[in-house]
């Protein structure tokens, strides 16, 4: 057999033989290494006669083309298998149901108080927020209560000492509306909503000392009561639904006259008479008048061009009837087990 054939043979034989990458580079390095067969019968062109070199150069290359021919395609199979076999291993069942990861709520005084400020950013109100420390002046005086008035009484709360016995946990939200007043130098039309917390001293299932408000006021030329009833009307229905009624009561504020109060249909029995709405089909649920001309004065506004309404409520006083939380110090208790009844569904 000559050197051709034997390598040929010898070359059919191993190639049945590869199982792995490594036996792969060793038959490499066998046939075309340094003393490989192939690199070996290669040299042996020098003892070739002339007229044969031609025909041993390409019988040669002919050998080296097979070999490297076989190489790179078992390389790319073997590749495909390693790779294969990888993937099988690394599979993940997209299929198993996962781990249900525990989401955060949003407090339903959180939820409620952005219902709010939803619905009157869609009539063009601004969200207006206001610290909670403030002056007896923005507090009180600002607002018709002088000092030794008797509303200040049913108010009167946490004051701070020393220097500052003249700054106090606001009683009422209504200090923001003083300040946007205030600062809207140029005394123009306003249109706001100041949610946030207010203290007052009061502690029982229905108060607490610390609660939560939403004021609004809006200030333009030629404002009337019929710009205030609709607007708390339609305020009522889109919160409360489309089929609540709603009333207005005479009352007294000092910072709005004339004052209301309003009522809506008890939710729970639509007016018949429940223990929510204690037997009388409806439910107090805002405070609202005419913008003091003389809280518009205090503040830098012409009582004679423009004219307000403002209205205010107790949001965790709203909670507690949409939700029909009995006891409002539930809200502020921070019991994750109360917090997670109005966790969001998976839907929202
Ligand atoms: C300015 C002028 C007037 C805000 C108003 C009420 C009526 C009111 C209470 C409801 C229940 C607060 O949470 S509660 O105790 N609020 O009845 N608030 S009018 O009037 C203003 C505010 C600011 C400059």
């Amino acid at each position: 057999m000559n050197k051709e054939n034997e390598i040929l043979k010898s070359l059919e034989e191993d190639q049945k033989k590869i199982t792995t990458l490594q036996e792969l580079n060793e038959l490499k390095v066998k046939y075309l290494g340094k003393k490989g067969l192939i690199t070996e019968l290669n040299a042996e062109i020098k003892n070739v006669a002339v007229e044969e070199k031609k025909a041993f150069g390409q019988m040669v290359n002919a050998l080296k083309e097979k070999f490297l021919n076989f190489y790179e395609s078992k390389k790319e199979s073997l590749e495909e298998e390693i790779l294969n076999k990888k993937l099988e291993q690394e599979a993940i069942d997209i299929s198993l149901p996962s781990k249900k990861v525990k989401r955060g709520s949003l407090h339903p005084m959180t939820r409620i108080t952005e219902e709010f400020e939803d619905l009157f950013v869609s009539m063009g109100y601004t969200v207006y927020e206001g610290p909670e420390i403030e002056s007896d002046e923005n507090c009180f005086q600002k607002l018709n209560l002088p000092k030794g008035h008797p509303a200040r009484d049913a108010q009167d709360t946490f004051y701070l000492k020393d220097e500052y016995e003249n700054y106090l946990l606001r009683t009422q939200t209504s200090t923001a509306q003083v300040r946007a007043m205030e600062d809207h130098t140029e005394k123009g039309p306003l249109r706001i909503v100041c949610p946030g917390k207010v203290y007052r001293r009061d502690e029982d299932a229905t108060h607490s000392h610390q609660f939560m408000q939403i004021e609004g006021l809006v200030i333009d030329e030629n404002i009337s009561m019929a710009d205030l009833k609709g607007t708390l009307e339609l305020f009522c229905k889109k919160i409360l639904g489309e089929k609540t009624k709603v009333r207005f009561r005479p009352s007294f504020f000092p910072f709005t006259e004339p004052s209301v109060e309003v009522d809506v249909s008890c939710f729970k029995c639509q007016g018949k008479g429940c223990a929510l709405c204690k037997g009388t089909g409806w439910i107090e649920v805002l405070g609202a008048g005419m913008v003091h001309p003389h809280v518009l004065e205090m503040s830098g506004y012409d009582s004679k061009k423009y004219q307000g309404f403002a209205f205010g409520t107790g949001i965790d006083r709203f909670a507690m009837f949409k939700y029909g939380i009995p006891d409002i110090r539930t809200i502020y208790g921070n019991d994750i087990r109360f917090i997670e009844q109005f966790d969001r569904k998976d839907s929202e």
